[in-house]
């Protein structure tokens, strides 16, 4: 048992001071008490928070920001990009995707998330045959969570058509065919491997409407419920206004309508984007209880569009954030830009607060919390016994936080300048970040870059 100290702390009832934290061996949160003195207890540096859970994550696009920023002979889309990205990823074997993807988390932790979920989706070889191990890849993704120390849901993804009404798959699409049968066979393998640790967790994830046919996408989640593989589920969805047509188009519903004909939501499900979503769609995605991922940056980067966040919250809806592409590593930054597409767009301010909880940046970051923990499925968002010891603890000191108190600090977290070091960050009592630095920083590094000049030369 380790005990820590920290000045301010906070809590699921709300800001503390003076707070003893004792975390277990299997790095958990065992104890939290307010108000007591520091005695022997390790000091935090001063400002604690829990650790931010990132609910949707395609590691390897890391390695292609930006690249995809040029314009080319068409016009610049979201579609066009996919273009890019599928180039791009051609290249890609298992290590190129682990060295990436350490990176990545490393870069992760320091942007304040603890958790990931991985939405995975590059399963086989380049020419689309599995590889001899068809957990490659996914094991890929595993150990580099591992080797960086970042909790991971890993969500494998469903993918089987190139577009609504049965559309063929293109030839950059082979490497993701994924149907029920092989899903279910990876999930018992990764089962395996996952089972006894509790910063791992399995879920799944059908792509989109437009990749999965919909007997395909019914029997995969009523087979889920069968099994008792009870973890989440994650689709993206609505995310582009061509999807949306097409789907009205090829089925006569909307997307999310479209959806709960093929399944019942509920709080294991989590909606990527929703971007399009329309006000009705909106009223039964929040009455149903399942988290929408919002992913701000990544949204803004492809063009995609602005997600009704007042209108939603309103309906009392749950949402979580994602880094998806990976163009934004730090939950400020998503978030700051998830509340400002609101002001732009409805011109006011502080759209993300209410009466009850008037701090804006505060009531998003509560919020995100919550629902990352939905959405990855594992005990963390909370600083609370039974929680994992994933924290996240802040310098007073930093000019953006000096002086503040309880819900201010979450403001400034969102709405002020970073400054100086990135955080210290334990992820299940164990310390990853600290001064800003990981312990494996060098090595991960150079094995980044080693994979970016071969990839790119
Ligand atoms: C993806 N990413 O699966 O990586 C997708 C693009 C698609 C985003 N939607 C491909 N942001 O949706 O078909
Ligand atoms: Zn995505």
């Amino acid at each position: 048992m380790r005990g820590y100290f920290a000045a301010q702390a906070l809590l699921p009832q709300g800001w503390a001071e003076d707070v003893r934290i004792e975390v277990g061996p299997e790095g958990n949160i065992v104890q939290v008490e307010p108000g007591a003195a520091p005695d022997e207890l390790e000091r935090l540096p001063g400002i604690v928070l829990p650790g931010m859970g990132d609910v949707h994550c395609h590691a390897f696009q890391r390695a292609l920001a930006g690249l995809a920023e040029r314009l080319g002979s068409d016009e610049a889309s979201f579609w066009s990009w996919r273009q890019t990205m599928y180039a791009f990823l051609a290249r890609l074997g298992p290590d190129d995707v682990a060295a990436i993807a350490a990176q990545l988390y490393m870069e992760l932790l320091k942007g304040g998330y603890t958790a990931v979920g991985e939405f995975h989706y590059l399963h086989h070889a380049p020419d689309g045959t599995p590889y001899d191990d068809p957990a490659t890849m996914a094991l890929a993704l595993h150990e580099a969570a591992s080797e960086v120390g970042i909790g991971l849901t890993l969500l494998p993804a469903l993918y089987m058509t190139g577009g609504f009404g049965d559309q063929s798959l293109d030839d950059a699409q082979r490497r993701f065919r994924l149907d029920p049968d092989q899903l279910f066979r990876l999930l018992e393998r990764l089962d395996r491997v996952f089972r006894d640790d509790p910063a791992r967790r399995l879920g799944f994830a059908p792509h989109s409407l437009r990749a999965v046919p919909p007997a395909a996408l019914r029997e995969a989640v009523l087979e889920a419920a069968r099994r008792d593989v009870a973890g989440p589920i994650h689709i993206h969805l609505a995310e582009q206004v061509r999807e949306v047509r097409e789907c009205l188009e090829q089925t006569g519903r909307r997307p999310l309508e479209r959806l709960m004909e093929l399944a019942e939501l509920g709080a294991q499900w989590c909606i990527v984007h929703g971007t399009h979503l329309d006000e009705d769609e909106l009223e039964r995605l929040a009455a149903s209880g399942a988290v929408v991922g919002l992913c701000p940056t990544t949204e803004a980067n492809l063009g995609d569009g602005v997600f009704p966040l007042a209108a939603f919250l309103d309906h009392g809806g749950r949402f979580a954030i994602g880094s998806d592409s990976n163009v934004a590593t730090s939950v400020s930054e998503e978030l700051r830009l998830l509340e400002y597409g609101q002001r732009l767009t409805l011109l006011r301010r502080c759209v993300g607060a209410s009466r009850a909880e008037p701090h804006c940046g505060a009531l998003l970051w509560r919020r995100a919390l919550a629902g990352a923990a939905l959405a990855l499925g594992r005990p963390v968002g909370r600083i609370a016994p039974g929680f994992r010891a994933d924290l996240v603890a802040l310098e007073e000191r930093e000019p953006s936080l000096v002086a503040k108190r309880g819900d201010q600090i979450l403001d400034a977290l969102v709405f002020a300048p970073a400054g100086g070091p990135v955080p210290d960050v334990m992820v299940g009592g164990v310390w990853r970040i600290r001064h800003g630095r990981h312990a494996a920083e060098a090595r991960i590094s150079e094995a980044y870059r080693a994979t970016l000049r071969r990839l790119l030369a």
